[in-house]
């Protein structure tokens, strides 16, 4: 694997306390996609951010395309969020106890995504995405599950079966511990592969629970629905009583204030949120229509709770960032600018002469390192891994901050100007003509 060249910044600081790390959390890491197993070397310890910068612990200053892995889209410490999260928390941390701030958020949330009428506040997306598939399995009294290799739900037993993001990265799509009881009734198909979904439909469509789906996949790097593909799930959930869960952690306030349900025009069953809805705090949410809502605990018998559920600093500082994205709505901008990248980027990895695909749906793209579009795991699983690490290392060094994995996708924020949008293309060119010659 490559590792920083001589020209890249200096990194002792953060290596050091990689190492101090390594022997206080497995990895030396709280979240695996982090560790930079994908691109070898050690991963970069972070101090602050500021709009679209991040600083790391030796106070070098790069580009983040990261964004806190999607919610950071109004860029880091937005003076607003700030401000909402410092007046909540000079009045306590957590109670136990209703607020008022959490049916604000909430107002704000069925507004924006109007298929969901009532929801749940939890603490994260993997919470989100286990809840719903217990609510889908309540409601139905049916076992089955439908899940899609190279989508990511999270860390849920039942859908950590070919998963994508660091699960595909680390070559363990089937965990040690998840048992075989657990994954027994999960269904693995490819993405947009419509007829192997109506296939599963007439075989077993009466034992189905419920599909779940990334509506845009971003945890196998960018991957867009094909034509049809969301429309044939509705379609056949709604024809078999089964219930669609559309997982909206990354696509939720970020391809459309409405999230991809809104782009597309398909309206699940249920939809969990994650990323931006916290507004850069730890906050899921899963929601859906009121009577389907109203079979969890206590207005019906499907149990899920959480003491810092709703709780009021991530409250604020979701409510405050929906609040900017609703009344000064970036998207036109960040469509121009998400734009402006993905021809930039996909320019230079032409004239460096590399096969590549460019797959973008709004701010969050990803550039593959494949001869084919990539529409599922398969074809995605055929990059070039190691010409990936080449890159990210060369932006690296270059104080650009990308995705350490081929399989995630890239997020950038209204804070990244034009300007920093074209510096990060004119590294790219020096950097993948330089791959291209060696
Ligand atoms: N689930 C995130 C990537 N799809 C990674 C989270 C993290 O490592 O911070």
């Amino acid at each position: 694997m490559p590792v920083a060249t001589t020209n890249s910044p200096v990194r002792e600081r953060s290596h050091r306390a990689f190492e101090r790390a390594c022997g206080l959390m497995p990895g030396g890491v709280n979240s695996p996609a982090r560790a930079f197993g994908a691109v070898g070397g050690k991963p970069l310890f972070m101090q602050s951010g500021s709009g679209p910068y991040l600083i790391d612990v030796d106070g070098n200053q790069y580009v983040d395309y990261i964004g806190s892995w999607g919610p950071m889209i109004l860029g880091h410490a937005h003076p607003q969020v700030v401000d909402a999260i410092q007046q909540a928390v000079a009045k306590g941390t957590s109670f136990g106890a209703p607020t008022e701030r959490e049916s604000e958020l909430a107002e704000c949330i069925c507004q924006a995504v109007p298929s969901i009428q009532k929801l749940r506040l939890v603490n994260s997306g993997t919470e989100a995405t286990m809840s719903a598939i217990r609510l889908a399995r309540g409601a139905t009294g049916r076992d089955k599950v439908i899940k899609f290799a190279g989508n990511y739900h999270g860390h849920v037993d039942s859908l950590l079966v070919a998963a994508g993001s660091s699960a595909a990265n680390l070559g363990v799509p089937d965990s040690p511990g998840v048992t075989e009881g657990t994954s027994r009734d999960t269904l693995v198909l490819q993405y947009n592969d419509i007829a192997g979904l109506e296939s599963a439909f007439a075989d077993q469509g009466n034992q189905l629970a419920c599909i779940i789906l990334e509506p845009v996949v971003g945890n196998m790097g960018c991957v867009p629905p094909a034509e049809g593909f969301l429309q044939t799930a509705r379609q056949l959930c709604t024809q078999h009583g089964t219930v669609l869960i559309f997982d909206e952690v990354m696509t939720g306030f970020r391809v459309a204030y409405g999230g991809a349900q809104e782009l597309y025009g398909v309206t699940p069953d249920i939809t969990t949120l994650g990323k931006i809805v916290g507004g850069g705090m730890p906050l899921g949410v899963y929601g859906g229509a009121a009577d389907l809502m109203d079979q969890i605990l206590p207005a019906g018998k499907v149990f899920q709770a959480g003491t810092l559920s709703g709780n009021p600093i991530a409250t604020a500082a979701g409510l405050a960032t929906l609040k900017l994205l609703r009344d000064e709505p970036p998207y036109d901008y960040l469509e121009t600018q998400a734009q402006r990248l993905a021809d930039g980027l996909s320019a230079a990895a032409k004239d460096a002469g590399l096969e590549h695909q460019l797959q973008r749906v709004g701010s969050m793209m990803t550039l593959f390192f494949n001869a084919e579009p990539v529409h599922n795991w398969e074809q995605a699983a055929k990059c070039d891994r190691e010409l990936f690490a080449k890159y990210f290392w060369g932006m690296m060094d270059n104080n650009i901050y990308m995705p350490c994995s081929q399989f995630e996708a890239l997020f950038f924020s209204a804070t990244h100007t034009p300007e920093l949008i074209d510096r990060t293309v004119d590294v790219a060119s020096r950097v993948l003509r330089q791959i291209g010659q060696s």
